[in-house]
């Protein structure tokens, strides 16, 4: 590497909720960091990771789906994220979904444009897509935004045309900016204790239905790291007594079926025994009296014991 600058230019990875920009992003980082669901507004809190471009390391931040017409006080929260990830990155990397133009994008894509920042385009899912023909078109009408410096078609799931993002990033967004100090993300990843509440509601939010994804909130409330175990509690806070009943299910089989699951990554993840216990609170309304409650991130005030260090989380 020649090293282009003192800093790494840091690239914020934007669009529209579900285009996929959690699962390019864990594909650029070749780490699960982000949690992926079929749900739209999964993505809760900005995450970072550094990643070797051919000049340098580049910061890529994955941020929370934008609304269009936020109407959700969570919602506008997540789109002022958004916003504040635009504000501190050097460059912008506009994700968008392979056929798939709504007004959604045309907001983001706004909102890029105002931040006068170099951009550069990524179209996902081209798996997805049986033809070329059908996709070309496509192509054709993006490439006349004459502000986007390209557009890389890719298939993160088959980790197609990676690299080439990699290197357009590189070469027409990292080498246009005179990086930014004050955007270095502080760290790749969560803390351990927030990516297993983040893991925890990845699995909820895919195995729960209609409103409940979006009223629940997890919190890992006690964390004991050891040599060989860890023991980790998670609080799974919702706004209502009938949405308590649904996550722990009849005889708490939901809760039972969710925390094993879980338990089996964090000791695939760890190497470690996990010893797991979860319950469910009740905070009416919490999503729209203080949204902020998801910007806690959970480590920062579960009890930690001898905390040790794990790979990817500093
Ligand atoms: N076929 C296919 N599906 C994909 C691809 N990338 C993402 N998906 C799927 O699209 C859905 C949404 O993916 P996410 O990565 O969570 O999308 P996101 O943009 O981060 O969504 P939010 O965090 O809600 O804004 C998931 O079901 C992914 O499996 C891809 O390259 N090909
Ligand atoms: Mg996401």
């Amino acid at each position: 590497m020649t090293g282009r600058a003192d800093r790494p230019v840091t690239v914020a990875l934007v669009g529209r909720a579900n285009v996929g920009k959690s699962t390019l992003f864990n594909a650029l980082a070749d780490e699960k960091l982000s949690i992926v669901t079929r749900k739209p507004h999964t993505t809760r809190v900005p995450v970072a990771a550094s990643i070797a471009g051919p000049a340098g390391s580049i910061w890529f931040w994955d941020t929370p789906g934008v609304s269009e017409r936020p109407t959700h006080p969570l919602q506008r929260w997540l789109n002022a994220s958004v916003t504040q990830s635009v504000d501190r990155a050097d460059a912008i990397l506009f994700v968008v979904e392979a056929l798939n133009w709504f007004p959604a994008d045309q907001t983001v894509f706004e909102a890029a444009l105002r931040s006068g920042k170099p951009i550069g385009g990524v179209v996902t899912k081209i798996d997805r897509i049986r033809s070329k023909t059908l996709l070309l078109p496509f192509l054709e009408q993006l490439a006349t935004h004459p502000e986007i410096r390209f557009w890389v078609p890719v298939s993160a799931l088959r980790r197609d045309n990676l690299s080439r993002l990699v290197t357009a990033v590189d070469e027409y967004l990292a080498s246009a900016v005179s990086p930014s100090a004050a955007a270095l993300p502080v760290r790749r990843g969560f803390a351990f204790p927030d990516f297993a509440a983040e893991l925890f509601r990845e699995r909820l939010m895919e195995r729960l239905s209609g409103e409940l994804p979006y009223a629940l909130h997890v919190r890992c409330s006690r964390f004991v790291d050891e040599v060989d175990r860890m023991e980790i509690e998670f609080r799974i806070v919702v706004e209502r007594p009938g949405q308590k009943r649904i996550v722990v299910g009849t005889g708490g089989e939901v809760l039972r079926q969710v925390g094993s699951a879980v338990r089996a990554d964090l000791e695939a993840q760890s190497g470690k025994r996990v010893l797991l216990r979860s319950w469910v609170e009740i905070d009416p309304g919490w999503s729209l009296k203080r949204p902020e409650a998801v910007l806690v991130l959970a480590g920062q005030d579960a009890v930690q014991l001898s905390q040790g260090e794990l790979p990817g989380h500093d």
